[in-house]
């Protein structure tokens, strides 16, 4: 009886339970996803998974007017994307939905169609998905909860409105051409297409434009490969289009314009009807906050040629903001007299090569080049890319009396410029944006310099130069044995107190590099830095005679120590031990060429000293010393979040691109390790020791090698028993790192409980798919589980056995920008089963090799 009674209570109960289930399913299902069939209609909308993002219908202020768009939850009238932008509907009957055929409408109360999805491919059973990132899917029904897109038959992230988001992705690639998918609304309360668009040009180098009604109205420069060398303090975070990022080509040559913010907070990028280029912070004050725009509203030179053409644009210039190059004079002078700049400039005398007049053309004296510093090159550049250095560039632009100027940018190579120059602009501070020589051509008369200064412009200067030198002498006497250098050593010539070598002999130093290298240093050219010499004295006293306690650590090449300049400026100085086997000629040319590395992931040179066997190098101080001494520490570890870490294996992965492929040496490191990283004090990564291996070695590139120099863990099988080394080898390490920095653990220390190695024990995660157990526990909880994952999966491709199935270090940078790449499958590392074996049996009488994992080891391959 009793169970008779009580069964229709528990089928009740359980019929409950399973409605609101399948209510609750119901549910989140319509919020963020419409169904073939399904309609949304004004007054409803879909929200994202994460609530960030919200469909729906909208009217502008002071509008009636109904679109369909998507805006943020917490703010509608941050509207970041508009359907039907051109045709609004006038009352609130519209609909939208997918129609039995598959595809994505949206019609009006009368069912006209208003706007339609434009599809690629079409298939008649889809559904729609508003994802977190705001780009709203279109895709077959059972591809619809990928979270990636390439399924997608449609998406708004690939027909964006006005608003640039993170996550998306704008191609770039000579064959498309120009594309300015952005496009301003009218006015504030316009949704539709206005005045302004913005884009890439991939013409003469990929840049950002912005377009207005009659044609450019602000470029960003040129891209680098690091930076828009167009863009002052590009280098630093102050411009909106930091964040911003050009990807190397894929298989097809297509780039893409990426965007990732600086922080996690929630950005947009906005081109305003106005023409202005904004990125907007969600501030903690619940608003949005303005960073920056572009075009600066309160500089003027930011306005595309706003000078006009053959003349630069200098705000900080308080007698006339536009000014002629030299050798140009304005093209009306009445006119530029009164500030109008807009026709420009003109050249004085006709080039050479342009004169009529045969004879002289042919017997004169060529034309010259002048060179201007601090300048935001002219737009319209056309590319030489097989032109390897500045002087061959230079040859180029020569030869062709329609090449008005030329410029050699590392990542970029060599431009010149045909046409007229424009839009050129002087940057106030010697930035890295404008650090790239620029030479124009002139008449060689023009060539000459002041001609005609005048008498008394003469008597002027040798007063205030005598009087100086008084000073100068004076000062010097009575500051003599108080202040010996104040200042740091640059290149100049005027600290002979820390540089023991003349102007003279250090002209002869230089002079001696024309022969072993091919690379020559020319004092003219600003394409390379000089390396200081240092004083063996001044250094040894910078270390206190290289006392114990100032030493930050023993490297394979030698010891390093914390230094510090008179004048206060910190140093790291490293002690070479051992003899390199070469001449000290070829060793300065070595040191040289490692000198003239410069990447904002290496540690920089800052000079060397040598006297007799001894021979230091002077680095950079790095404040926070080297990876692996917060990596490794069990109390330190918990600062490196995940943000960081991921920063730090970005970083050494450009590094490393760099000393593989950018530089001109092609530097294989050999020994790169969590010690060989060094932080700064914003914690970016700098890798240390690179070229070692080369100096010591001589500059074979994928050879044999007699000797091994490496660290037990990251050296790869066919380097450790071979001795073989390519790029590969370094990749190896890199994998290591990698998981070394995931995982928090030492590959050589680690331990788990069946006694393998920290490699084999995160390919049996990953193979198992519980890679994630693999992250160190201090960031499990903060980390993203998408990039951990992704980046272990990237660290499994490097480890592997075969050298050929390893990325190039091109690859691993790329696939580490991407959102969602597509990975092969690795297979799996069986040397580090192998060598874990050999190791244990080791352990007994090998103690010293396995612990002291830090050492590097050299080994002699008997061969
Ligand atoms: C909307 O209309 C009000 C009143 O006419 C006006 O003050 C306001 O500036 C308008 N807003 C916009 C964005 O045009
Ligand atoms: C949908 O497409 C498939 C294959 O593309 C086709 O076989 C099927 O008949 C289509 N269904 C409808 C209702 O059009
Ligand atoms: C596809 O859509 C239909 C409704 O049109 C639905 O019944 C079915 O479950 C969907 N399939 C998948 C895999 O989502
Ligand atoms: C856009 O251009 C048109 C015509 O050139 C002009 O009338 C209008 O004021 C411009 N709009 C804006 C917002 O600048
Ligand atoms: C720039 O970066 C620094 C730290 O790197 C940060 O404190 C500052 O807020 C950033 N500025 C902007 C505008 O994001
Ligand atoms: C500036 O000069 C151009 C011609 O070079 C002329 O068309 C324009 O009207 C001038 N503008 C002003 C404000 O004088
Ligand atoms: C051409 O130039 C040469 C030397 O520069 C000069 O002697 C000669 O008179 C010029 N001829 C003409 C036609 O101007
Ligand atoms: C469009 C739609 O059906 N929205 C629903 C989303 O979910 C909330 C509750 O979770 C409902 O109140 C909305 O009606």
């Amino acid at each position: 009886m009793g169970t008779h009674k009580r069964s229709p209570v528990v089928l009740l109960l359980a019929s409950l339970t399973f409605l609101l289930f399948s209510f609750a399913h119901f549910c989140r299902a319509v919020n963020d996803t419409i169904k073939q069939g399904e309609t949304i209609r004004d007054g409803h909308s879909l929200k994202s998974e994460n609530n960030y993002f919200q469909l729906g219908f909208f009217s502008p202020v002071n509008s009636t007017s109904r679109y369909v768009g998507i805006w943020y939850t917490f703010d509608q009238k941050a509207v970041v994307w508009v359907a039907n932008r051109k045709s609004p509907i006038s009352d609130r009957n519209g609909v939208l939905r997918i129609e039995v055929d598959g595809k994505l409408v949206l019609r009006d109360g009368n069912n006209k169609l208003v706007w339609l999805a434009p599809v690629t491919s079409s298939a008649n059973n889809t559904a729609a998905r508003l994802h977190n990132t705001g780009n709203f899917v279109l895709s077959r029904n059972d591809s619809i909860d990928d979270s990636d897109a390439n399924t997608a038959l449609w998406q708004s992230f690939s027909n964006p409105t006005d608003t640039f988001l993170p996550g998306m992705r704008v191609p770039v690639s000579s064959k498309i051409g120009v594309s300015n998918p952005y496009r301003s609304w009218k006015s504030a309360t316009d949704p539709s297409p206005g005045n302004y668009s913005m884009g890439v040009d991939p013409n003469g180098g990929q840049q950002i434009v912005i377009w207005g009604k009659e044609g450019r109205r602000w470029r960003s420069g040129q891209w680098n490969l690091q930076f828009f060398i167009g863009i002052p303090y590009m280098s630093n975070n102050v411009s909106s289009f930091h964040g911003f990022k050009i990807s190397l080509p894929d298989e097809t040559g297509t780039m893409y314009i990426t965007y990732k913010p600086p922080t996690q907070d929630l950005f947009r990028f906005v081109i305003s009807w106005e023409g202005k280029e904004r990125q907007l912070k969600w501030d903690d004050d619940k608003k949005w906050l303005p960073l920056q725009s572009e075009p600066d509203p309160d500089n003027k030179c930011e306005l595309y040629n706003y000078c006009g053409n053959y003349a630069t644009c200098d705000r900080s210039n308080s007698r006339r903001i536009c000014n002629c190059l030299e050798g140009f004079k304005p093209k009306f002078k009445d006119q530029w007299d009164q500030e109008n700049w807009s026709a420009g400039c003109e050249r004085k005398i006709q080039l050479q090569c342009q004169s009529t007049n045969r004879t002289s053309r042919e017997n004169g004296k060529p034309d010259g080049f002048k060179k201007l510093k601090c300048t935001k090159l002219p737009d319209l550049a056309t590319l030489l890319p097989s032109e390897e250095n500045t002087e061959a560039c230079g040859k180029r632009c020569l030869e062709n009396c329609q090449c008005k100027a030329y410029a050699f940018v590392t990542g970029i190579r060599c431009m010149v410029w045909t046409g007229d120059l424009i839009d050129m602009q002087h940057f106030q501070q010697f930035q890295q944006a404008g650090n790239f020589p620029f030479f124009y051509r002139l008449h060689h008369s023009e060539l000459d310099g002041g001609r005609k200064i005048s008498n008394l412009v003469i008597v002027i200067i040798c007063v205030v130069v005598a009087s100086f030198l008084v000073a100068s002498l004076w000062l010097l006497w009575r500051y003599k044995k108080k202040v010996k250098v104040s200042s740091m050593p640059c290149c100049k010539d005027k600290d002979v107190a820390i540089f023991d070598v003349s102007k003279s002999k250090r002209k002869e130093f230089s002079a001696d590099l024309s022969g072993p290298s091919d690379i020559l240093i020319d004092e003219n050219q600003d394409n390379g830095p000089e390396l200081p010499i240092f004083n063996f004295g001044v250094v040894a006293a910078a270390t206190k005679n290289f006392y114990e306690g100032n030493k930050l650590g023993q490297g394979g090449f030698g010891a390093v120590y914390k230094g510090e300049l008179p004048g206060g400026k910190e140093i790291a100085v490293k002690r070479l031990s051992g003899s390199s086997g070469q001449g000290l000629e070829e060793f300065k040319t070595e040191i040289i060429l490692i000198a003239r590395l410069q990447h904002r992931n290496l540690v920089r040179l800052l000079g060397c000293s040598i006297q007799g066997e001894e021979k230091l190098l002077i680095y950079e101080y790095m404040p926070n010393k080297s990876l692996d001494n917060l990596l490794f520490d069990a109390t330190k570890k918990a600062e490196l979040g995940w943000r960081s870490r991921l920063d730090i294996i970005e970083g050494i992965a450009r590094g490393l691109l760099y000393l593989h492929r950018d530089s001109r040496l092609r530097i294989i490191h050999r020994d790169l390790k969590a010690s060989n990283i060094l932080l700064d004090a914003e914690m970016n990564p700098k890798i240390s020791d690179f070229g070692m291996a080369r100096m010591f070695q001589g500059n074979q590139n994928e050879a044999n090698t007699v000797r091994v120099v490496g660290t037990y863990g990251y050296m790869s099988p066919e380097y450790a028993m071979e001795g073989l080394f390519s790029v590969k080898s370094d990749v190896y390490s890199f994998g290591v790192l990698l998981l070394e920095i995931v995982s928090g653990q030492r590959n050589t220390t680690f331990r788990s409980s069946d006694h393998t190695s920290l490699l084999s024990y995160a390919w049996r995660l990953w193979s198992e798919d519980k890679a994630i157990d693999l992250v160190d526990p201090s960031i499990r909880d903060t980390c993203s589980p998408n990039e951990v994952l992704k980046c272990i999966h990237i660290g499994m491709l490097c480890v592997q056995d075969s050298a050929v199935h390893r990325p190039t270090m091109a690859a691993v940078v790329l696939l580490l920008e991407s959102e969602t790449p597509t990975l092969p499958m690795p297979t799996k590392p069986t040397y580090t089963f192998l060598r874990s074996a050999i190791e244990e049996e080791y352990i007994g009488d090998a103690q010293e090799i396995v612990s002291s994992n830090d050492l590097t080891v050299t080994v002699i391959v008997g061969r």
